[in-house]
């Protein structure tokens, strides 16, 4: 059975195209950075917004009725959405996808019943995967959607609950190896609180750095060689997120001595619900060697809440793949879409016109950061910062200064010369990259 019988392949017909189902920058065999654009960004197709997502919203029921809503049980429904998945990622060209435990297989009374379900899906997911040379980017446990995970899960007040989650976990880091996933990813779901009233934040902590170890020992017991990630976010569905951002999260894992096992994996939306740019928090990863991968979406900052809205703003995929190559790429990471179609979205070939719009703008945005660096944007940095190349510079840098020194130095100069930081001159070598890039 086809689910998207209305769509054929996918196909690169250039910027002129305005077949709303067709690639007008990303062509998947272009060269880049002695690979191609495809296997660069690794484009990822998320299993819970695309396959599950109904349009629901705080305020209506579910909007969009899909093909295997049709299905007659519920193991069937979860066997017609992987073949969904399948046919959708063959179409798209998209060679990656990402799921929670929960997506793909529905919960029986006991975990020990959950486990045996999830594991006929898995083994079908396993086959089709195999014929169709789909692959899994990473895995991850939903623990958060369960009332059991109303206080969280390994920040819950308790103990059972935190046992549940282990288990849940350990048995996800043992499917995303069998399916051998580049990577796993640990987002906060409801580790956080929403009041300090009835909080024992220094006991959550301490057990959400204690589940985070027994983690990653278990991954290190099963040889799962995947890049273990960690996906900040600052709030939703808690008030105040443990891992709020990059930044407190690396202060998280260094307190623990937990920093060399993990990585991140940094989403667009939840920067932006940081008070932060996504440029910024790559930028705070990819310092400390921990940028991962990226969740590719886009919220909108009138609403300022996590609207998971596809990416299209050409000027953060520009800024955010700037980043990207300076780390050299992304791999073993890639783009995985964690983003869904409005409520307002109806037909359901707007899935494929979400996904075509987001790798396209991504795609630009590529091309368009690495004319910026061509454009000698880096040679403007290194010219600003250049005292610190010769002289007093120089030796502040090689740690050779102390404050007597650096007084005797300054005491009698009568001028400092600082050179421009020329805001607006750059922000129009990004505009002309934009262009430039848009135009080949
Ligand atoms: C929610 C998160 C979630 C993670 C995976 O805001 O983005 O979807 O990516 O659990
Ligand atoms: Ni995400
Ligand atoms: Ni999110």
């Amino acid at each position: 059975m086809a689910f998207f019988p209305g769509v054929d392949k996918i196909e690169f017909e250039g910027k002129n195209s305005t077949n709303p189902f067709a690639f007008k920058f990303y062509n998947p065999n272009e060269p880049f950075e002695k690979t191609t654009l495809r296997d660069y960004l690794r484009f990822s197709v998320a299993f819970w917004h695309t396959f599950n997502g109904n349009g629901q919203d705080m305020f209506g029921s579910p909007a969009f009725i899909r093909p295997w809503d049709n299905a007659k049980t519920s193991l069937d429904k979860a066997l017609m959405k992987v073949d969904a998945l399948v046919e959708f990622c063959e179409k798209l060209g998209v060679n990656y996808f990402c799921f929670h435990d929960r997506d793909i297989a529905p919960e029986g009374k006991t975990l020990r019943e959950t486990n045996a379900i999830l594991d006929k899906v898995v083994d079908y997911l396993k086959a089709r995967m195999k014929e169709s040379g789909l692959k899994l980017l990473w895995g991850t446990a939903n623990l958060f959607g369960h009332p059991r995970y109303a206080h969280g899960a390994a920040t819950s007040c308790s103990a059972d609950v935190f046992a549940y989650a282990a288990a849940q976990v350990k048995k996800a880091i043992e499917i995303t190896k069998e399916l051998n996933g580049d990577g796993y990813v640990f987002w906060g779901g409801r580790e956080g609180y929403t009041t300090l009233l009835n909080t024992d934040m220094q006991l959550e902590l301490d057990n959400l750095a204690r589940f985070l170890r027994m983690a990653a020992d278990y991954a290190d017991e099963i040889g799962f060689k995947g890049q273990l990630l960690i996906e900040p976010k600052p709030m939703e569905p808690t008030k105040h997120q443990y891992d709020y951002d990059v930044a407190t999260a690396t202060a998280f894992l260094r307190k623990y001595g937990l920093e060399k096992h993990f990585k991140f994996n940094v989403e667009v939306n939840h920067a932006t619900l940081a008070g932060h740019t996504f440029n910024h928090e790559l930028r705070y990863a990819r310092i400390n060697d921990m940028l991962g991968s990226i969740d590719a979406n886009q919220g909108d900052l009138f609403l300022g809440w996590d609207t998971d809205q596809f990416p299209t703003n050409l000027y953060i995929t520009t800024l955010g793949m700037y980043e990207i190559i300076k780390n050299g790429g992304i791999k073993p990471g890639g783009l995985n879409f964690d983003a869904k179609i409005r409520r307002e979205s109806l037909d359901i070939n707007d899935l494929f016109i979400a996904h075509i719009a987001g790798m396209d703008s991504f795609a630009l945005g590529l091309k368009a950061a690495k004319e910026l660096i061509n454009s000698g944007f880096d040679k403007f940095v290194e010219e600003k910062y250049s005292s610190f190349n010769q002289g007093i510079g120089k030796k502040i840098v090689e740690g050779n200064t102390s404050f007597n020194d650096l007084e005797r130095y300054i005491l009698d100069k009568e001028s400092i010369l600082l050179p421009s930081g020329s805001q607006e001159y750059l922000e129009t070598l990004l505009n002309r990259a934009i262009l430039l890039a848009g135009a080949k």
